[in-house]
């Protein structure tokens, strides 16, 4: 990785974070318990890639750091609440997230469910008592988004997919069109509402950005899955090959793992095109596009 976007990373690494360490409620405020463990399941882990996503897509339209911090803020608590859920024994059934037990272990069940429903209802609150964007309009679309990227017509619903798909063998579009859902909606989000923070695109950037959004989405998803089936549980910090375990269909089990690592390799290149209009101004984005093609955590 480079120097210049490891420091500008940093940077908005260290920004997000004393921001969520600011917006979630303190330990010391009852109910005590569920804040220390809302606190537990945000802070101090995971590679933010959808706040640095926000934050590259923000300068292409010249937003605001704060605004978009808020927002990014907003998808942050959004996918720490999934992973919550996605852990619980009704659902993964892990034990280890982000190098740490996961809430219902640290915590207890009854507990891992309040914090996921709290961290959501905290995201639409930061989004609604904020202001983030030029116009109230453009602000109702954002929330809109992030509402709809988060339902049964997003993540959710992509995760009902995962679920009843274990032990089945998926075609191609089909695990596409769950991962479109289950991973790619809040990632597509993260882009569009930082873009947004700041001056109006016309529509043909829109699309071209959400295009860029929809590949770096689904790349995002074929590297999770030659990671989970190729790095090891100490460097994901957490559970390594849970997906051939549960016998769920991945890229890997559907494609093989160096026909995987190409299809990420397509995307990128599909990525790359879409933001061609935008110019230098799109620098980050390729950055941090790179960044997620070539992570290995
Ligand atoms: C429970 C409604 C509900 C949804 C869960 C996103 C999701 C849906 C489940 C997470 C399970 C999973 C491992 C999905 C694969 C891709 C993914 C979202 C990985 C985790 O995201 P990272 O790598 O995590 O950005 P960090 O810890 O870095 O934030």
């Amino acid at each position: 990785m480079i120097a210049d976007f490891q420091d500008w990373a940093r940077s908005r690494q260290a920004r997000i974070e004393n921001s969520l360490q600011a917006l979630l409620p303190p330990a010391n405020v009852a109910p005590e318990r569920l804040h220390d463990a809302m606190r537990y399941c945000v802070l101090g882990g995971g590679k933010r890639v959808r706040p640095l996503l926000a934050f590259a897509a923000g300068e292409l339209s010249n937003a605001s750091e704060e605004r978009v911090t808020i927002s990014a803020a907003a998808v942050e608590l959004i996918h720490a609440y999934s992973l919550v859920h996605d852990d619980l024994p009704c659902m993964d059934n892990d034990i280890l997230r982000r190098g740490k037990p996961t809430c219902h272990v640290e915590y207890d069940e009854a507990t891992a469910l309040l914090v996921g429903d709290s961290l959501q209802s905290l995201a639409f609150q930061l989004m609604a008592e904020h202001c983030v964007a030029d116009s109230p309009q453009t602000q109702l679309k954002m929330i809109n988004q992030l509402a709809h990227a988060s339902g049964s017509r997003g993540m959710a619903g992509g995760q009902a997919i995962d679920l009843s798909s274990v032990g089945k063998m998926l075609t191609l579009p089909e695990l596409e069109f769950m991962h479109i859902h289950k991973t790619g909606a809040l990632i597509r989000a993260s882009i569009m509402l930082g873009a947004y923070c700041g001056e109006y695109l016309d529509e043909e950037r829109l699309e071209n950005l959400d295009h860029f959004a929809k590949c770096v989405g689904l790349a995002f998803q074929v590297v999770d899955d030659v990671l989970d089936s190729e790095a090891t549980t100490a460097t994901l910090g957490k559970t390594a090959g849970k997906d051939a375990d549960n016998n769920k269909p991945t890229y890997v089990s559907i494609l093989g793992v160096s026909r995987a690592r190409e299809l990420a390799e397509e995307l990128r290149g599909e990525a790359y095109h879409s933001l061609e209009g935008f110019g230098a101004l799109a620098k980050r984005l390729r950055q941090v596009t790179d960044f997620i093609i070539q992570r290995e955590f």
